[in-house]
């Protein structure tokens, strides 16, 4: 059928059984324009939406992200350069040997050797360079510079929703278990393991590097490296990481944070790192309501006993409504700055409202829905007594 595409489109929304079809015909291909150009600015805006300051892969801010953003840069304009002359060549054509009223054929070739043979040629010199450039990268890229300071590790599980760190040895024989936010020191190789508990996550930092599948009982390596010469403001930085594999109801809301500091600063948190004292009367209390309520799930003590998280992830595999589940280790809460896995800023009032009900802030989670304590929508709990839990989690004086 000789229809244009515009005019396909637009007799799905005419009439077409209308008795004048050259105007409705016309009508409908504006209508179908004006959809299209709509679509188009949408899909513009949606695709330029994540550019938010913290999230740009256009800013490397190490050796990794910049060498990834290299290769891409080459592989785009060498891409836009065959766009453009095969879409210019193609327009050339149509236009210049347009069907013209009384001219006759343009001669016809067909089966022209050097033609074909050249043709060829171009696109597999193309194709096998950029795909030998992507390897030797992806070959580069694989472990740190064997020079300059050690490598800090960082072993790094995904849960549903929410991202787990643990630094084995922070250098000063300390080990954290901390969650949603990495504090890295400025200038030294981080390598990563990443693991999943659930299903399959992806772990993404755009400024630092690539993104790389967190897969169940398969562990992962990357690694990479903030420089401070690329750091324009002073440190501490934060950027930010998400989770970029679609693995739940609560995927949009898999955030965390990454905070560049100084290698001093950095032993000074991990050094700071134990529970909250609980030095006031209201936080003594907020104490024993956390024993009593809380630590089916989470740790407030340190790094989680092996055994008790192994035991907390059989209760989520196993299911049911009451079960004790993975929970993000909140020895160093009151050192954070968001809540969550980087949904909102750790505030008292968000920390109130997420005690009050967690729903509300991230519907879906498996703290609302395995907790005793929200069975019946709201916390069991009294106002005071969300007082006194914030009064110790958050080490109010
Ligand atoms: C049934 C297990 C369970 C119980 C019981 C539970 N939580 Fe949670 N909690 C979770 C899970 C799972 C998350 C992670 C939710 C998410 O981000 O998807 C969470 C998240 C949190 C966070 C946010 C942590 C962060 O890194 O941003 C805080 C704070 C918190 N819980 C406090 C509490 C307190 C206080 C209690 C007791 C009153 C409690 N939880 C009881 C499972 C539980
Ligand atoms: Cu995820």
């Amino acid at each position: 059928m000789g229809l244009s595409p515009f005019r396909r489109a637009g007799s799905l929304s005419s009439h077409s059984a209308s008795p004048s079809k050259a105007f409705s015909g016309r009508q409908s291909r504006l209508k179908s324009r004006t959809v299209l150009f709509g679509l188009m600015a949408a899909i513009f805006l949606f695709a330029t939406g994540c550019s938010m300051d913290g999230m740009s892969t256009w800013d490397a801010l190490g050796p990794v992200a910049e060498k990834q953003l290299e290769l891409f840069n080459v592989l785009l304009w060498a891409m836009v350069a065959v766009f453009v002359l095969v879409e210019g060549v193609l327009l050339y054509a149509i236009i210049r040997y347009r069907k013209r009223p009384g001219q006759p054929k343009p001669p016809q070739i067909h089966g022209n050797t050097t033609l074909e043979i050249t043709l060829t040629i171009i696109p597999t010199i193309l194709v096998l360079g950029l795909g030998i450039w992507s390897v030797f990268t992806l070959f580069d890229l694989e472990d740190p510079p064997t020079t300059g300071p050690d490598a800090l590790h960082v072993n790094v599980t995904a849960h549903q929703w929410w991202f787990e760190f643990e630094y084995p040895d922070t250098g000063s024989g300390k080990h954290i278990i901390t969650a949603n936010e990495l504090r890295i020191p400025v200038d030294r190789p981080i390598t990563l393991s990443l693991e999943s508990d659930d299903v399959i996550h992806s772990f993404w930092v755009p400024k630092l590097a690539g993104k790389l599948d967190m897969i169940p009982t398969h562990v992962n390596e990357m690694w990479f490296q903030a420089d401070s010469d690329k750091i324009d403001e002073a440190l501490p930085v934060t950027l930010f990481g998400q989770c970029a594999e679609l693995c739940g109801l609560a995927h949009a809301l898999m955030r965390f944070r990454v905070t560049v500091m100084d290698q001093a600063d950095f032993d000074s948190w991990a050094a700071a790192y134990g529970p909250p004292p609980a030095n006031t009367e209201q936080a003594k209390a907020g104490q024993q309501l956390f024993q009593q309520n809380c630590t089916l799930c989470h740790t407030i003590d340190g790094p989680d006993d092996p055994a008790l998280s192994a035991s907390r992830l059989s209760g989520f595999l196993t299911g049911g409504d009451i079960t004790p589940v993975p929970a993000p280790n909140l020895t160093d809460l009151r050192t954070r700055q968001t809540l969550a896995a980087g949904i909102t800023d750790l505030t008292e009032a968000h920390l109130r409202e997420w005690l009050r009900n967690p729903e509300d802030l991230k519907p879906g989670n498996y703290m609302s829905s395995r907790a005793v304590l929200y069975q019946g929508g709201n916390a069991s709990l009294s106002d005071q007594e969300i007082d006194q839990l914030v009064a110790y989690l958050l080490d109010i004086r």
